[in-house]
């Protein structure tokens, strides 16, 4: 098998069940499979909320670890339309031209980097700091700050063998306070000091709330992006010829971005609280109960994507809902998108050839199926110009 590939782990479970149950810190969840159930339960934010107890929409529920609210992921409409129209701009910077050439200053100094060297750990020693570089162009703050951010590891508040880490947790919301100190005292052009100065429904963002979107922009865009760097970087590996078709043709390397994000799914699934009693496909949801929107298998559902487990680059009909769906989309799937594709440019133009060396798969384990997402580590040499 390529290291490549990623198996559609929930198929037969989404083809006789329709939903896989779960059990997660002792608060269930049933995790709900098939493509229109996804987008309807996404659809239904009333009866599906996402402003529950602060955590318990994750899966791993974060609740032991985090009491303050993630904005405005955690917050459900009415008042999440002011609080997404606040943001919305400041996330939709990646579409100007600047922007991605400061992007693509940071993938061509990884590819250096990578060239440089005889064999390289592309998670940690590619991925990672990628990710975190790329973050500090998000965030408009100086690059120094991703070393910081380097030294965490690809999750937040987990670590490998370890669901939740509240030491780690820790280590963010300590240094957010202090960078929301900084920015109180000396404002910068920076997301911090935005939001400080934000007014949402005619009063003005605490300091809590300003956290709340940082955890978020910190915590949600992290191991997503990093094994969405990471896979596709196995994938063309593995796949030479279809790298150098995509030089230098911005139309198809879009749709090989979104073709790769279907086909990899890099957050499998999103939770969601029962406000009342209800039902998924005949599956009874009783109130107060957990439901998860499982994206990785409502990307593989055969009713909607011809031969859903072929990597297709140039798939012409692909309404993929690995950024999620509805109200709560992905905020930061303009930067994700952007990043991948100013990464894919650049190795279609330089890389000669990656040889992947040693996996270990990261496989998560939902109820009675196991799902890899990507790797712990995957070393590779790479050679280019
Ligand atoms: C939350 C989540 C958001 C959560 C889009 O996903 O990502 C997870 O990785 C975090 O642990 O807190 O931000």
């Amino acid at each position: 098998m390529l290291k490549s590939e990623f198996p559609d782990a929930f198929r037969q479970a989404r083809k006789q069940v329709g939903v896989e149950q779960m059990d997660d810190q002792n608060d269930p969840v049933q995790m709900v499979l098939r493509f229109q159930d996804v987008r309807k339960c996404a659809h239904n934010w009333k009866t599906f909320q996402s402003g529950a107890e602060p955590g318990r929409i994750v899966v791993p529920s974060e609740v032991a670890i985090r009491s303050i609210r993630q904005i405005p992921f955690e917050v459900d409409p009415p008042e999440h339309k002011d609080y997404r129209a606040l943001v919305e701009p400041w996330f939709k910077r990646p579409l100007d031209a600047k922007y991605t050439d400061k992007l693509r200053l940071l993938v061509d100094g990884a590819l250096d980097d990578a060239f440089s060297k005889s064999e390289l750990d592309v998670v940690t020693e590619f991925a990672l700091p990628l990710q975190s570089k790329a973050l500090t162009v998000l965030l408009n703050t100086p690059m120094k700050e991703a070393d910081t951010w380097i030294s965490w590891g690809t999750h937040v508040f987990r670590s490998e063998g370890e669901a939740l880490d509240s030491d780690k947790a820790n280590l963010l919301y300590d240094y957010l306070d202090d960078e929301i100190e900084r920015a109180l005292k000396d404002p910068a052009d920076d997301l911090y000091s935005l939001l400080l100065s934000a007014e949402v429904g005619g009063k003005k963002m605490t300091k809590e709330e300003v956290k709340g979107v940082m955890i978020l922009t910190f915590a949600g865009g992290r191991d997503t992006v990093i094994n969405a760097t990471t896979n596709t970087i196995a994938y063309f590996a593995e796949h030479l010829e279809a790298l150098r078709k995509l030089k230098r043709d911005e139309a198809a390397i879009k749709k090989a971005v979104e073709e790769l994000v279907r086909y990899f799914s890099p957050l499998t699934h999103m939770g969601r609280v029962a406000t009342e009693d209800a039902a998924v496909c005949e599956h009874a949801v009783k109130n107060d109960t957990r439901i998860s929107l499982c994206w990785a298998s409502a990307n593989r559902d055969e009713n909607v994507f011809e031969n859903p487990n072929d990597v297709r680059l140039d798939r012409q009909n692909n309404p993929h809902v690995a950024f999620g769906f509805g109200t709560h989309n992905c905020l930061g799937s303009t930067h994700a998108r952007q990043l991948l594709r100013t990464l894919i440019a650049a190795m279609a133009e330089r890389v000669d050839d990656i040889q992947l060396l040693n996996a270990n798969n990261n496989l998560e384990h939902w109820g009675g199926v196991t799902r890899k997402v990507g790797f712990h580590q995957l070393t590779a040499s790479f050679s280019g110009s």
